[in-house]
C-alpha cells in the first residue's frame, strides 16, 4: 500500500499544435521521444490508442497486430513503463463518420465492433486489462437522426462484445457530453455507470473521469469522482481544467479553478485512491503559442500542481473544519478553505 501517486500520459498530450483554425506550428514528436519525456517528466504509464500501439492496425490481420503490439511492450519494458490502458480509435476512420457503435450504418456498427475487439488483442499483448471507451462520436448533431432508444442498445452491444472478447479484458468509459458531437449518448458519469450495470458483467465496467468533460456537462468534477469511487468504480482520471462551457480546452490541472482542483484531489485523498495503484492521467494539451522545445512544460505544470494540492490537502486543518462543522457554522469553513489554499 503506498500513498505515492502513479502518473501516465497519452502520447496525443505532447502534439505539433494544430487547432481547428490552424495547421501544425511544431514538429511533430516521435513516439520514442514521448516516451523520453514520460520518463524526464516522471511519467510510470502510458495510455494509447489503439493505432498508437499498432499504427497500421486497420491493415494488418490479428496475427500481426498482436505481434506489433508486443514489439511495442518491450518497448516500454525496455524503458521501465508500463501500459495503462487502450482506447479503440473510432473517430478518426471514415467508417466511424456518423459514430460507430451507434452509427445508422451496419456495416460501421460491425466494424466498430471488431475494431474494438482487436484494440482488446493489442491490449492483452501490451500486458494490460483496461480497454477506455470515449464515445466520441456515439451521439447526433441533427437529435431525429438517430434514436436515442436503439442508441442505448447498441451501446451496450458494444460493452458487452469487448467484454466478451476476453475473460479478464475491463472497461472503463470515459463520457462527455459533447464535442465533437452536439449531443453524446453516454454524456455523464451516472449514464455510464448504469450502462455498466446492465451489462453481461458489472464488475468488468468501470469509468475515466476527464476534469473538462464533467464541467462541460454542468457538473462538479469532484462529486462525480466522488460519486463513482463510492460505487468503487473510478479506475482512471483525467485531470485537466476547462474555463466554464466552450470547447474543450484540456487546460493545466487548476488553471482555470485551483479550488475545484483541490477539491478533486481532496477526494482521490479520501478514497486512498493512490494505495489502490490506479493511475493519474493528465488529459492536457500544449498552447499552440509554446516553442517546440518546451512543448512538454503543460505536463510537468499538471503534476506539480497535483502534488502540491496534494500536500495542501495533507496538511489541512481537519480538526479546526470538524468543528466549524459540527456548529454549522459553513462560513467559518469557508474561510478556513480559502485561507489554507492561500497560505505559504
Ligand atoms: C477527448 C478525450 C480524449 C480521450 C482519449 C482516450 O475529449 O478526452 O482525449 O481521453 O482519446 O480515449
Ligand atoms: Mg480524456
Amino acid at each position: 500500500m503506498s500513498t505515492t501517486y502513479r502518473f501516465s500520459l497519452g502520447p496525443w498530450n505532447i502534439h505539433p499544435g494544430a487547432d481547428p483554425f490552424g495547421p501544425p506550428v511544431r514538429p511533430p514528436v516521435s513516439f520514442d521521444d514521448v516516451l523520453c519525456a514520460a520518463i524526464d517528466l516522471g511519467f510510470a504509464a502510458v495510455q494509447f490508442h489503439d493505432d498508437d500501439a499498432v499504427p497500421a492496425l486497420e491493415d494488418l490481420p490479428p496475427a500481426a497486430i498482436v505481434r506489433e503490439a508486443r514489439e511495442m511492450r518491450k518497448r516500454l519494458d525496455d524503458r521501465g513503463l508500463v501500459p495503462e490502458f487502450v482506447a479503440p480509435r473510432l473517430w478518426e476512420n471514415t467508417h466511424g463518420i456518423d459514430g460507430g457503435y451507434t452509427s445508422n450504418c451496419s456495416k460501421a456498427r460491425t466494424w466498430a465492433i471488431e475494431r474494438s475487439k482487436r484494440a482488446v488483442d493489442v491490449a492483452l499483448a501490451l500486458g494490460c486489462d483496461l480497454i477506455v471507451m470515449w464515445p466520441a462520436r456515439e451521439g447526433t448533431n441533427v437529435r431525429e437522426s438517430k434514436n436515442p432508444i436503439e442508441a442505448s442498445r447498441q451501446m451496450l452491444l458494444a460493452i458487452d462484445a469487448i467484454l466478451s472478447a476476453a475473460p479478464n479484458v475491463r472497461i472503463a468509459i470515459e463520457p462527455k457530453p459533447n464535442e465533437p458531437v452536439d449531443h453524446a449518448f453516454v454524456p455523464t458519469i451516472g449514464h455510464a455507470l448504469a450502462l455498466g450495470a446492465r451489462s453481461s458483467d458489472p464488475a468488468r465496467v468501470g469509468v475515466l473521469i476527464e476534469t473538462a468533460h464533467a464541467i462541460l456537462a454542468g457538473l462538479d468534477p469532484a462529486d462525480e469522482m466522488g460519486f463513482a469511487l463510492a460505487a468503487g468504480k473510478l479506475w482512471s482520471v483525467h485531470l485537466n481544467d476547462q474555463n466554464g462551457l466552450k470547447f474543450d480546452q484540456d487546460k493545466v490541472f487548476g488553471a482555470a479553478n485551483l479550488r475545484g482542483a483541490f477539491d478533486q484531489v481532496r477526494v482521490l485523498e479520501l478514497a486512498g485512491y493512490a494505495e489502490t495503484g490506479r493511475f493519474i492521467g493528465f488529459d492536457v494539451k500544449a498552447q499552440r503559442t509554446q516553442r517546440a522545445g518546451a512543448a512538454t512544460a503543460h505536463l510537468a505544470t499538471s503534476k506539480r500542481i497535483f502534488e502540491m494540492l496534494v500536500a495542501k490537502v495533507r496538511s489541512f486543518p481537519t480538526k479546526a473544519a470538524a468543528e466549524c462543522i459540527a456548529n454549522r457554522d459553513y462560513e467559518s469553513l469557508e474561510r478556513l478553505v480559502l485561507e489554507h489554499l492561500l497560505a505559504a
